[in-house]
């Protein structure tokens, strides 16, 4: 690979200094009160073949970008910026109740914070925060989805090698891009899917001998697909995993050719892939094999040994069904393939149950192991409450057990990183528990992020920011299920508020505001015109619009 950065002082008290090409050089500023840099790099990565293009010259690129720069000054390319990035921002505006903190620092707001003190006006600037970092990761034609560090990574090594992580990372990154109104950050990671289901296909033909294609759990700027990281990297259902971010544009936008053209044969081919994956257990059922839950281990009661390998761990049946709950949709949607749709519905009614275990939890494998590490960071058997939505308060046994799961890995010391820690809140919004949500939301604030906000694992870690922020989302609005439940989640600390610009899955954006913890107003707008049902407080309305058209609920 070749690479190269240029800087170049644009301001300065010595005005304009030439620019240096190599590596070594530099240039120094006397008696300045006020620089400005324009720095750059580039490579010669070709992102459309996943691959180098020796025939890019990543020195002209920079000298090009920096040339194109030198022709505003410092005022003029703040605009440009902000011009460029504000139509995005702009859709969602959120705050709870007057800020009248707004001046002081926020390195000093959020020691308040850590401190044990109260500053809940800081949500709302946390939240647009993880909004900023996501559409500046991961919003123009041509760049790489957001990688662990976003593109804030300041080390040549870095924590785990700067990439996509696709057991819990790379989704958690996109759980914000559709609800919080950013939905071109996700067809950045859908171009990238698209590519990667290439290599995927070769991958599950040679590791496995099926159709279809997969990929386990990391990838990166080069398409792997194949294991990485020895036992943790045998987990062939992140390919499957990583369709349902892709999916899930297609819920909240109700674009259905996005969903003929990209989401469904990206789907389709994932599902091949399982349906030729599984095999019959000795109980019985249609098994994935190997399995594991994501990093986690197990005791083998026989020898009491250590082990993370066994068969039809939760999570992989918990992706299995809904990876063939949202094809059967699809197909339905687009009125195609009746037969590989049978064999979707006669390998589901083939799966094993998801069980609760003797201590009334949801069980993370096949049976009923020991657990060396009660406090686990990652929770994948409670995918199915979220992001998926297969616990629900109509599967109350499950719904409760998953309340039950979360609180026994807490009282183990779990949440450990910023990322787990923000899937509890959003675990806990989806319970509708709003205080559990915002107790963790506080956690996530004072043990896991750092004083310029940037979530850490340790160490900084961008997952935990866009998990934080979906979280809040998730507070706000639900729509998962056929229903959009206004303010499901909010706690007593959120007295008053108001949101506008929040997406619900059907095609629908909402606006509200409340006071004493009661909404006041809430509009609905639907760009594509739809029907939905809207809930508040236990309370349900239909309603339907034009395209176009806003209506205000009243309840
Ligand atoms: C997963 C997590 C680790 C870390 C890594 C990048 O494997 O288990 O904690 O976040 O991704």
């Amino acid at each position: 690979m070749r690479y190269s950065a240029a800087m170049k002082l644009l301001e300065g008290s010595k005005g304009l200094l030439p620019l240096k090409s190599d590596t070594s050089a530099g240039f120094s500023v006397r008696s300045a009160k006020r620089i400005v840099i324009v720095l750059t790099g580039a490579t010669d990565y070709n992102i459309e073949k996943l691959d180098f293009n020796t025939s890019k010259d990543p020195f002209r690129i920079c000298m090009d970008k920096i040339t194109n720069a030198s022709r505003y000054n410092s005022r003029e390319l703040k605009k440009i910026h902000e011009q460029d990035h504000r139509q995005m921002f702009d859709r969602v505006k959120f705050s709870l109740g007057e800020d009248t903190n707004k001046e002081t620092p926020t390195d000093e707001r959020l020691n308040k914070i850590k401190e044990g003190g109260a500053d809940d006006n800081l949500i709302p600037v946390y939240f647009q925060y993880g909004r900023y970092l996501l559409m500046n990761s991961s919003r123009k034609p041509g760049v790489l989805p957001a990688n662990l560090q976003g593109i804030w990574n300041d080390q040549f090594d870095a924590p785990w090698n700067a990439d996509f992580h696709t057991n819990i990372n790379l989704q958690m990154n996109y759980w914000p891009a559709e609800v919080c109104n950013l939905p071109e950050t996700s067809e950045i990671l859908t171009g990238f899917m698209e590519k990667l289901t290439l290599p995927g296909t070769v991958t599950a033909k040679e590791m496995y001998g099926a159709d279809g294609w997969t990929l386990h759990h990391l990838t990166d700027p080069f398409g792997r697909t194949g294991v990485a990281d020895g036992v943790w990297g045998i987990t062939p259902m992140d390919g499957p995993w990583m369709t349902f971010p892709v999916y899930e544009h297609f819920l909240f936008t109700a674009d259905t050719a996005f969903l003929k053209d990209r989401a469904y044969p990206m789907l389709k081919g994932a599902a091949e892939f399982v349906l030729d994956f599984l095999v019959e257990s000795p109980e019985g059922y249609l098994v994935t094999n190997p399995s594991h839950s994501p990093e986690n281990n197990f005791r083998v009661p026989e020898t009491g040994e250590v082990s993370a390998l066994t068969y039809a761990a939760t999570t992989d049946i918990e992706l299995v069904n809904a990876l063939f709950d949202y094809c059967i949709e699809a197909a339905g949607i687009l009125g195609k393939d009746k037969e590989f749709v049978s064999h979707l519905l006669e390998a589901k009614r083939r799966l094993p149950p998801i069980k609760i275990n003797s201590k009334g939890v949801i069980q993370e494998w096949i049976k009923d192991y020991d657990e060396p590490e009660p406090g686990h960071r990652h929770m994948s058997h409670l995918l199915g409450l979220y992001p998926m939505a297969q616990f629900t308060p109509e599967t109350p046994e499950l719904f409760n057990a998953a309340k039950a799961t979360i609180e026994r890995r807490l009282s183990f010391g779990g949440g450990h990183t910023g990322w787990s820690r923000a899937w509890i809140v959003n675990l806990f919004a989806r319970l509708q528990d709003g205080e559990k949500a915002y107790e963790n939301l506080m956690g996530l604030l004072r043990k896991s992020t750092l004083t310029n906000l940037f979530d850490t694992h340790p160490p900084f870690q961008i997952d935990g920011n866009f998990g934080g922020t979906a979280g809040i989302a998730e507070m706000l609005i639900q729509s998962h299920n056929g229903i959009i439940r206004l303010l499901p989640a909010i706690p007593e600390a959120w007295k008053t508020g108001e949101v506008e610009g929040l997406c619900a899955r059907g095609g629908f954006v909402i606006s509200m505001n409340w006071d004493e913890g009661k909404m006041q107003n809430a509009k609905i707008f639907s760009p594509r015109g739809g029907k939905c049902r809207v809930e508040y407080d236990g309370k349900q309305q239909k309603i339907s619009l034009k395209a176009g058209e806003e209506k205000t609920i009243s309840f």
